[in-house]
């Protein structure tokens, strides 16, 4: 594997982590304030993001790189409300997919057709948490301050989260 491709994707494995623990420290919260739904939705998350990481490291090892398990910094550990959750949420994930498309770009100008064609994975799992990112923060808007609209959101937010997870273990 080309250095500057074992170093863009030692990138990706930092910035998995860093997301794990970014959604860690919101279901955290979550579980403090009661709303367990968004709790284990967040708990799930957070997991799937650190299986994100260990795919890369992996596939790192796998094709002779070096894998560097990377130091954490401390996420944010208090939020105003849900809604503050959930923007960053979207922020965050808008964020991770300009890093991968970086990454794809690289993959091409280094004519690493192996690791680009490895990476979409990471590309059709980026729509998918954008889209749903997207729907959550629309939900939140439509309840403004309705407390009863809380209380049914935290409830299918778990439901949500049992359904999408029937499908990942389905596709890996
Ligand atoms: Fe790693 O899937 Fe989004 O961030």
């Amino acid at each position: 594997m080309k250095k500057s491709i074992n170093q863009a994707l030692n990138e990706q494995v930092a910035l998995e982590a860093e997301s794990s623990h970014i959604y860690l420290s919101m279901a955290s919260w979550a579980e403090k304030n009661s709303y367990h739904g968004v709790a284990n939705f967040l708990y799930q998350h957070s997991d799937e993001e650190r299986i994100h990481m260990l795919k890369l490291i992996r596939f790192i090892n796998e094709r002779e790189g070096v894998a560097i398990i990377p130091p954490i910094k401390q996420p944010k550990e208090n939020f105003k409300n849900l809604s503050e959750i959930f923007q960053s949420v979207l922020d965050h994930e808008i964020y991770v997919t300009n890093e991968i498309n970086k990454l794809v770009e690289i993959t091409l100008k280094e004519k690493d057709f192996t690791t680009h064609h490895f990476l979409q994975w990471y590309v059709s799992e980026q729509l998918e948490e954008e889209a749903l990112a997207r729907q959550i923060n629309d939900r939140l808007k439509l309840i403004g301050n309705d407390k009863m609209g809380y209380y049914i959101f935290d409830r299918d937010l778990g439901n949500i989260d049992n359904a999408l997870h029937a499908n990942e273990t389905k596709d890996k």
